[in-house]
Formats: C-alpha cells, sequence, structure tokens
C-alpha cells in the first residue's frame, strides 16, 4: 500500500513542479471532530490546513456551547513526542462531576497554541478572552484564522497529530450563562490569586483529536529544534460587560507540565 501510494505520488509531484514551479507543495488538511466534555452537549468540527507556505489555517464550526459568552480554545498537546489526548470523565479526581481544565491537563496536555481571533497565539494568550470567539445566541460558534508560520511553535506543523483541539466554557445549572452558581469559583483562577471566576468558564466543553493518515507528515518547512516555550503571564479577559480577569495561566501551565513530567516518570 505505501509502495503503491509512493508510486502514485510521484507523478503527480512531478506535475506539480512543472506546472506551478515556485509552489511544489500543496496544502495540506486534517480533519478533527470536536467531542463533548463533561456533558456540555456540544459538538463540531474543526479542519486543520498546513498551507504550501508553511502557515497553519484553523477552522471551527461548533454547536451547542453556551449562547453569548466567550470560549477560550486552544491547541493542546506537545511535538515532544508525549502521548497527550482527550480525557475522559475519569480525569475527574475531586469527584465534581466536572473535568476542569488542570484535572484535563495530564490527558491533554499543555496549551500549545492559543487559537485567539486576532494577536498574539502564544500560550500566554490561554486565556485572552476578549480575543477568543464568542458563540452566537443559539450556541453556534465559528472560528476562522491563519497563523504565519512564523508565529508558531517550532515543530508545530511537523506534529499536528500530536495536537488536539479543546474548546472551553460549560453551563452546568442550564441558565444560558457562565455563573458562580453552576460550579463556584475556576481552581485555575483561584490557583494564581483570583477570585470570583465562575469554573463554568475555564471548564472544557468539546475536545477532538487529529485523525486521518497525513497528519503529522506534512512535508512542509524544515527539522524543528528548541521548544519555544516562554514564561510569559497571561492577560485574560472575561465577561461580556469588559469585567476583566487577569490570570497568571502561563505560569500555572508551566509548573503543571513539570509536575506532569516527573508524574510520568515516577508512574
Ligand atoms: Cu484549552
Amino acid at each position: 500500500m505505501r509502495i503503491r501510494r509512493t508510486l502514485l505520488a510521484v507523478p503527480a509531484a512531478a506535475a506539480l513542479l512543472l506546472a506551478t514551479p515556485t509552489a511544489a507543495l500543496a496544502d495540506e488538511s486534517v480533519h478533527v471532530k470536536l467531542l463533548e466534555l463533561n456533558n456540555s452537549g456540544a459538538s463540531g468540527n474543526a479542519t486543520l490546513t498546513a498551507t504550501s507556505g508553511g502557515d497553519l489555517r484553523i477552522s471551527i464550526r461548533s454547536t451547542g456551547l453556551v449562547p453569548n459568552s466567550p470560549h477560550a480554545q486552544h491547541l493542546h498537546g506537545s511535538t515532544t513526542g508525549m502521548d497527550f489526548h482527550c480525557p475522559d470523565m475519569s480525569a475527574d479526581t475531586n469527584g465534581n462531576g466536572y473535568v476542569s481544565t488542570e484535572e484535563g491537563m495530564p490527558a491533554y496536555g499543555d496549551i500549545f497554541v492559543s487559537l485567539t481571533t486576532k494577536g498574539d497565539t502564544s500560550k500566554a494568550s490561554g486565556l485572552a478572552v476578549d480575543r477568543m470567539p464568542t458563540a452566537d445566541p443559539e450556541g453556534n460558534l465559528r472560528y476562522d484564522r491563519t497563523i504565519a508560520g512564523a508565529d508558531l511553535p517550532p515543530g508545530t506543523i511537523e506534529h499536528l497529530k500530536d495536537l488536539h483541539i479543546v474548546e472551553h466554557g460549560v453551563d452546568a445549572n442550564d441558565n444560558d450563562k457562565y455563573d458562580l452558581a453552576g460550579l463556584g469559583e475556576s481552581t485555575l483562577a483561584k490557583s494564581a490569586g483570583l477570585s470570583g471566576i465562575p469554573e463554568e468558564a475555564t471548564d472544557p466543553a468539546l475536545c477532538g483529536m487529529v485523525s486521518g493518515a497525513a497528519a503529522g507528515s506534512v512535508p512542509v518547512g524544515g527539522v524543528a529544534t528548541g521548544d519555544g516555550s516562554t514564561r510569559d503571564e497571561a492577560t485574560v479577559w472575561y465577561g461580556a460587560g469588559g469585567l476583566a480577569l487577569l490570570a497568571a495561566l502561563g505560569i500555572v501551565v508551566v509548573t503543571r507540565r513539570r509536575s506532569y513530567v516527573l508524574n510520568r516518570v515516577q508512574r
């Protein structure tokens, strides 16, 4: 099968080279099916496209999300070969019936890219909710953005299959908004010294893993070196009313990654 594909690919590639000598590589897309977490009732589809120019185009269509509310969303995982995946409810270690962002992190990994609508896309923008997409009154969310290759962590394109998409924001008490009456305060925000932030706003609602044979073997760019990680502090804005939430999510994440590595070694 592999040989056959190669044989077919060679004349196709040659034809492409002859036809468009300056664009030898074609865009390559992988599909991501977004499945509900925390019984959110949401669902979605996403496409990640590695463009011939080395950029990453992301398209997400989700339904069933908390309406009129911003949804933080990220690519989670890493390029270091660790086997991250979407968590199931067994990740709910405190037994409150919901997998929190922190509880899910050992499964789906660190924030790798923040899927903001504009500006910075690094981990530091993980909860920059003023730059995250907002679901419409029916709970539908549309997101389209192309992130320049230069703005991506090294190895992103080569390791697409190791990454997954997570969209956050649930409505535990079914009143169509984030509030403290649902799940109380966000433990994530609390651990960063902030109070009054609903857990509903930070718990994950959807998670999707890259599927398809081509994922992660997209022939774009060179060999990546370094991990590009930084210890930026996150700037977080929360709420339609312009209520600002500032959290050092970046620091929390870096700390957790280290403890996760230690945990794995011990197991
Ligand atoms: Cu996330």
